[in-house]
Parts: C-alpha cells; structure tokens; sequence
C-alpha cells in the first residue's frame, strides 16, 4: 500500500536511515493502522471546527443539541480512533521492527484492525443518528445517561478489537526472549511492552464496563449502579491516558534517537521509570471522582495525592532523561558547544525533530504541572467540570501526544512507506503552528475556567440558563480562544494535507541520514549539519563509561539548568493555584 520499498526473499529489508531489519507482515500493518490513524484525525479536527465556534459565542454555531452529537465525534474520532490505531502501529514499531522480526499472526492482526474499524464504524453512526429518548455519550457515556445499545455494542467490538491487536506484538516479544533469554530488549521495546500491559488492563477494564451497560442499556439488567459505572469505567478513561502517555514518551525515545543523534543517558533510570509507571499510574485514576460522594477523602487523597506521584515521578524521570540523551548524544558527536549549543544546532527544520522536541516541553509546562495541581483534591475544586479541564488534557492529548504521533508519522512516510514530503515548506512550519496555536488555546481555556468559573460541556457559552449567572467578562479570552483554535485546527489539517499528499504524490525518498551517526560519519551525513557550532571539547567519541561521572554531569548541564527552569514554573504555579483556592472564601 503506498509503499517504495522492495524486500528480499524472507521479505525483509534494510532501512538505510534506522538500520533496523524490517519485514513486510510487520510494515504492511504498521501502514494499515497509521493511515486509519490520520484518517480518524481528519474527520475529528472537522468536528474540532463545529464545537470551537459553538464554544465561541460570537458565532455560536450549533444548537445544544448538535453540540453534544459533534463534541461526541469528536471526543472518539480523536482520543479514542487516531490514538488507538496509532498506538497499535507503535506496538508493531516498537516490538518487530526494533527487535528486526516478522510479525507473527499477521492473519490474527488482520482481523483485529476489522474488528477495531467495524466497532469504530458502528460507534461513529451510533452517535451520528442519536435520537430521543437516547443522548449523545460524549467520550464517558456515564449511565443512567441512555446512548443508542449500537453505541455500547460498537465499544466492546472496538475494544475486542484493540486486545486481539496486540497478541501479534506480545508474540513477538515472547519469541524474542525464547530464542534469546540472557539479552536485554533494546529501551524502546521495552516501552513498548510496558505499554501494551498498561493498555491490557485499560480494555479489560473496558469490557468489564461496557458489556454490563450494554446488557443494561438493551433491558437484561433493569439499572447500573452509577457510582460502580464511573469507578470502572475510569479504568480503562484514564487507562487509556496512560497509553497515550506511555507510547508518546516510547516515540520520544526512539525519534530523539533517530533524528537528534539522541543517546540513552542511563538505560536503567530510564526503565525503572517505566516500571514506576506499572504499578502507579493505574491510581491516578482516581483523579476523575474527586467529587463523587461515595467515597472517602481518605481513599482520594491516598490514590491521587500520595500514589500517583509514583508516576509522577517517573514522567519527570523520563522528562530529564530525554534532553540529556539528546545533549549526551550531540555533545558527543561534536554538537556541544557551550551550555546550549546541543540545542542551537538541533535540525529544528525537521518536522520529525521539531514536534517531538515540542512535545516534551509542551507536555510537561502545560500538561503535567496542571495536571498534578488540578490531581489535588482541593485545588480540583477550583477546576473541577470547569473549561479549564478540557484545557489541561488538550495540553496532554494534543501537545503532548498528537504532536508526538505527528512527528512519528513524518518518518513513517519516509521510512516505511519510502516516500519524501511533498510540501516541505509547509511541512517545516506546520508543528509550529499547530504546537503555537494550541498552546495559545489551552491556556486560554485554562484561564476562562479558572478565572471565571466557565463550565465545559456546555453550548450555552455566556449563562448558566435559569441563573443570573454571566460570563459575560470572559468574552475577551474567549475572542483569543476562538481565533488560536482556527488557526490550531489549520495546523492539524496542514499535517493532514503533507501526509495524504505525500502517501499519494510523494517522491521516492532517498534516505539521507538526517543526523550523523558515528557509525555512518563516513558517507557523510547532511553537510548543512557537519559545520554546526564548533566542537565543545569533549567529544572524541571515546566510551563514557571511563570518563567519571562528574563528566557525564558535565555533558549534561543544559539539561540540569532546563530542568531547574521547570522546577521554578512548577512551584510558582502551585503557589498561584492555592493562592486563588485561598480567595475563593473568605473565611473569620
Ligand atoms: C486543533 C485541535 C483541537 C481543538 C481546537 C479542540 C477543541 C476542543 C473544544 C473547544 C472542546 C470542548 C470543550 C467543552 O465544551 O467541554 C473539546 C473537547 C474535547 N476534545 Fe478537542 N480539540 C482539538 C483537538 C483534539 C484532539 C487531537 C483530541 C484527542 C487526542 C481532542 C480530544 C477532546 C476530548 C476528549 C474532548 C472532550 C469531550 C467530552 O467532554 O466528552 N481534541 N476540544
Ligand atoms: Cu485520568
């Protein structure tokens, strides 16, 4: 499909950039679920324009009840159909092609990619046709809320689907560490392999909420208690979170390497952290009924405020792990160059490097330090069900993992489907438009929710109707909000435009390095790179592991003064945070 690459008898080739053995069964699949993949992204972004210029009440656009069919769609096409299909490419990246492997069962993953669009189909036209008494389900389909049993019926499907998906890439692993039981699985299949046991639980969690609502929802059970409802089906929303999370930082890894020259500064920090991630992150999921009366301040403030930053932890790990690889990495292939020469002379023109550079940024300013402060139970009071919320997980699943996905598949068209950018001027510029004006979007839906209180959910944008309620002082924010999620929008469809273009109309691509590696310095490498920045020093590519440790702190230095950075945004938000908690009452 699409492709340019030819392979020998066995069916594998060579990729001359990544050096890795690819075989066909795994290619041809990792094609499959990508472009399904971006085709979900497509139609999800049209929905983003319906719901952004309902949100901005200068326009207006739909009415309430069109408003929750289209948030809807564009609640799955996006967080659910372009995550999950492309998490399922990253398991194939991840396991056969970084462990240079057939995928095995190409039959089975075949039939659970039909199974995954079939439930993707039916769930779209469930929601499409939502008619009385039945209601749109927004992304949580929270019972009593009655959806079409279509709706219900289509997310087991899906779900069923998305497991079967993954027994191809768990086989592979299996079989690697049968044939090869004493060798450690490079980092970037072993991120893989977290993933897709954090993603196991997540759709098991899944099917234990949907098949009950579903049996409920045709009339077998005569009600689902609602409490139980939001506490499983929280499992598998907040699971599916951490897939996200898990895959993007799997990409960071990998593309970091692949495009920046990016070394793994310390192999096991950087799997322990994943570890962290397996037995804490499933906690933070108590985040999501931070309000619910059932259960105790004890048991919340236990899960959400104590054992999850445990995981916490190891997003901040991996946070500093990835800028020092890249400045270990660059330092040493003569890239230094005082404090931030790494940095200065990145290929920040590369749409593959820019996103994903972004993206770690992106992710941890916006993403993760709001989201550990609205984690608190009570700075969430001032954030809870606000527009600010839909602001915080935008800075996560857009920022964060869209980009992330995006610059991933700008060398998926280049290296597995073996076709050069068509547009490159327009490829450069669009994760800089896309990251910039959506940046510029969550922060305004930040400050609209936290200033002023303004809910999410809601198509009637200046009131709370049968109050005397006005937002009518956010109109302001809500002009700048309107105006950076068009032009936000126009960044996504820029990437949708490169990437449909370059499938169809693409050149062959060529296969220049696009970082010079020490193994490949002798063919050269891109000459604009070769004469960057002079030299800091320290890079004669000898081992580090002679060099001492305060050397290797050494070369770690723009990242240690980036992270302080962090550090300081970080304790001045919560400051800030509990400073308008503390203006909320007045209290003697
Ligand atoms: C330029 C891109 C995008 C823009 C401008 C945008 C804008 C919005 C807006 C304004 C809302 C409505 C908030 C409310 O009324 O409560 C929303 C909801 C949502 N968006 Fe996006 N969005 C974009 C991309 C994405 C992407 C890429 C994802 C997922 C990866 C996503 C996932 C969601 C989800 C899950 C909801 C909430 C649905 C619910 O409340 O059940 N959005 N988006
Ligand atoms: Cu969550």
């Amino acid at each position: 499909m699409f492709g340019t690459y030819e392979y020998d008898d066995d069916g594998f080739r060579t990729c001359s950039v990544t050096g890795l053995d690819i075989h066909r069964s795994a290619e041809d699949m990792v094609k499959l679920f990508g472009v399904t993949a971006i085709v979900s992204l497509a139609f999800g972004g049209i929905f983003a324009i319906f719901v952004v210029l309902t949100r901005w009440e200068v326009v207006g656009l739909l009415s309430p009840g069109d408003f929750y069919t289209y948030l809807s769609m564009h609640a799955w096409l996006l967080l659910v159909f372009w995550m999950v299909f492309m998490e399922i490419a990253v398991l194939y990246v991840g396991g056969p092609f970084v462990l240079g492997r057939k995928l095995p069962w190409k039959r089975l993953s075949q039939a659970a990619y039909a199974l995954m669009a079939g439930g993707a189909v039916t769930i779209l036209t469930a929601i499409w046709l939502t008619e009385q008494p039945n209601q749109a389900p927004l992304l949580t389909s929270y019972v009593p809320l009655p959806s079409s049993e279509w709706f219900y019926l289509g997310a087991i499907v899906f779900l069923l689907g998305a497991l079967v998906a993954a027994l191809p890439f768990l086989a592979t692993i299996w079989k690697e560490k049968r044939q090869n039981p004493h060798g450690t699985m490079p980092l970037v299949a072993f991120g893989a392999f977290i993933t897709s046991i954090v993603a196991a639980e997540a759709i098991v969690g899944g099917l234990v909420t949907y098949i009950p609502t579903y049996l409920w929802r045709i009339g077998v059970f005569p009600a689902l208690d609602a409490a139980w409802y939001r506490q499983m089906y929280w499992i598998m929303g907040h699971g599916t979170q951490q897939i996200n999370l898990l895959a993007m930082i799997t990409i960071w890894y990998f593309m970091t390497h692949v495009v920046g020259g990016a070394e793994v500064a310390s192999e096991k920090v950087s799997r322990t952290a994943f570890v962290l991630y397996l037995f804490f992150i499933n906690m933070g999921a108590a985040h999501h009924l931070m309000v619910d009366p059932g259960l105790s301040p004890a048991w919340k403030i236990w899960n959400t405020s104590y054992a999850a930053y445990g995981a916490v932890l190891a997003s901040m790990i991996h946070a500093f792990a990835i800028p020092a690889g890249l400045e270990v990495g660059r330092r040493k292939r003569g890239k230094g160059g005082g404090v931030f020469g790494w940095l200065k002379t990145a290929p920040w023109s590369d749409p593959g490097f820019s996103s994903i550079v972004m993206s770690v940024i992106l992710f941890g300013f916006l993403g993760g330090i709001t989201g550990v402060m609205m984690g608190q139970m009570q700075l969430n009071m001032t954030w809870h069900n606000t527009l600010a919320v839909p602001g915080h997980f935008h800075a996560t699943v857009v920022l964060g993992t869209t980009l992330a996905f995006m610059g991933l598949s700008y060398y998926v068209l280049r290296l597995v489907f073996g076709r050069e950018w068509v547009l490159k001027p327009l490829a450069v510029i669009q994760p800089y438009l896309y990251a910039g004006a959506m940046s510029i979007t969550v922060l305004m839906m930040m400050y609209i929710g936290i200033l002023f209180g303004v809910p999410r959910r809601h198509p009637s944008v200046m009131d709370i109707p049968g109050t005397d309620f006005s937002f009518a002082a956010a109109k302001p924010l809500f002009f700048i909000f309107g105006i950076a999620a068009l032009v936000a929008i126009l960044g996504g469809a820029l990437f949708v435009v490169v990437a449909v273009g370059t499938l169809l109309g693409g050149d062959k691509y060529e296969g220049a390095l696009p970082v010079e590696r020490p193994t490949a310095v002798a063919d050269g490498g891109p000459a604009s790179d070769a004469n960057g920045t002079s030299s800091d020093g320290q890079s004669d590519g000898s081992d580090d592991d002679e060099e001492g440790m305060a050397h290797h702190m050494l070369s770690m230095r723009g990242t240690f003064i980036l992270a302080l950075v962090f550090f300081a945004v970080f304790v001045v938000m919560m400051a800030l945070n509990w400073f308008l908690l503390s203006g909320l009452w007045k209290i003697g």
